[in-house]
């Protein structure tokens, strides 16, 4: 065998290594990570040195027991997937503070109202929002930081019509985080939600945001889906590909 070939089998072999983790048993294949930027990290600049680190990033407890660590949304003709990454799954227990904090709900919604819908996360179901709550004025949480609990707004639904299910999945890896905050350990949960699009009102090309906290302001994650291309803006910029092709076959 030449030199280059064990070579090539050896790659090849390491990537499969690499990319061993799979999403079973979820619903959608979002490639072979659960963690995206939002792990480790915060978009908050949060108070007391902590920075942009989930709070109380590496004092005390440690931010990632109460990290929020991966967003993922995808679309296929007639269901909307979306998963959500973090190291402890629907609660979380301070015990400095003796407080239980739960995950809040996954708020969606276009620019004019990007707190439209949400996925209760504790009855698997989607909701048309009424009305939401801030977090948890309980020992703790960020409540008392009008800045903050402004900053990671809606928490959970209040009231609302019950739109359908948001069939649910959760699944739980011991040790799977490679480099998890100190003084934190890897354990790692991935959440995942299968909803039928025709239980929303949505034209399928205006962009989707999203949101989610958990009930100490702790952590948030924001996440923009693009929206679906129009098939006219895929079929033009498909024509114009042909059109390339036709230029270079003329030279
Ligand atoms: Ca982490
Ligand atoms: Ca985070
Ligand atoms: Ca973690």
């Amino acid at each position: 065998m030449k030199r280059s070939t064990i070579l090539a089998l050896t790659v090849l072999f390491l990537v499969n290594i690499a990319s061993g983790f799979g999403w079973t048993p979820g619903y959608y294949d979002f490639g072979d990570t659960p963690f995206d930027a939002n792990n480790n990290t915060a978009p908050i600049d949060y108070p007391y040195g902590i920075g942009t680190m989930p709070s109380p990033g590496v004092l005390g407890e440690g931010g990632e027991k109460f990290d929020e660590e991966g967003f993922f949304v995808a679309f296929d003709d007639d269901f909307m997937y979306v998963a959500l990454t973090n190291s402890f799954g629907l609660t979380v227990t301070s015990t400095a503070w003796g407080s239980t904090y739960e995950q809040g709900d996954i708020f969606f919604g276009t620019a004019d109202n990007t707190s439209a819908f949400a996925i209760n996360v504790n009855e698997g179901a989607l909701y048309g929002v009424d009305q939401w709550r801030h977090i948890d004025d309980v020992a703790g949480s960020y409540y008392d930081d009008v800045t903050i609990r402004n900053r990671v707004g809606a928490f959970k639904v209040v009231a609302g019509n019950a739109l359908g299910s948001a069939n649910q999945v959760h699944t739980f890896w011991d040790d799977l985080e490679p480099n998890p905050l100190a003084p934190g350990d890897g354990d790692t949960h991935v959440l995942e939600w299968k909803i039928d699009r025709d239980l929303f009102n949505w034209d399928g090309n205006s962009s989707l945001f999203f949101h989610t906290t958990l009930g100490c302001g702790n952590d948030l994650i924001e996440y923009t889906f693009p929206g679906i291309p129009e098939p006219g803006t895929m079929m033009l910029f498909g024509l114009g590909l042909c059109g390339v092709g036709f230029l270079k076959r003329r030279k």
